[in-house]
């Protein structure tokens, strides 16, 4: 999608912290990060939310989660524990419409959310 800031992150036409890359996904430290180690794990195919999903997306989602569990052992983050979170929506707090993945640790992560 043209005029999405996350397909052009992971076009490398908008430079970023990349941390990892696959043929399908793009992670990359958050510009405004929450946590010590704060990624951003996003599929390379511009998907707006979860709401969008579909059963060609099963792969990418799973590959997701396993990308999260390398990169989390190598962050340093892994045994002390982290979070994936994907806000979808107004009251997720939903900023960008291009599906990603929030990788956070590094620090006690509070629960509920706020
Ligand atoms: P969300 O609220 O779940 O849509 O979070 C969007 C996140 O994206 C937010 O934590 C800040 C991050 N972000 C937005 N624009 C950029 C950018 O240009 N570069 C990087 N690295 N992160 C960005």
């Amino acid at each position: 999608m043209t005029d999405c800031i996350f397909c052009k992150i992971a076009a490398g036409k908008i430079p970023s912290e990349k941390v990892a890359e696959t043929d399908t996904l793009f992670a990359f430290r958050d510009i405004n990060p929450m946590a010590p180690a704060h990624i951003l794990i996003i599929p390379k195919k511009h998907i707006p939310n979860n709401l969008a999903l579909t059963d060609d997306d099963r792969l990418v989602v799973g590959d997701a989660y396993l990308l999260a569990n390398r990169l989390a052992r190598e962050l340093g983050v892994a045994g002390a524990g982290f979070r994936m979170v994907t806000n979808n929506g107004p009251d997720a707090g939903q900023a960008v419409f291009h599906l990603h993945f929030h990788l956070l640790g590094g620090r006690p992560l509070g629960w509920p959310p706020g």
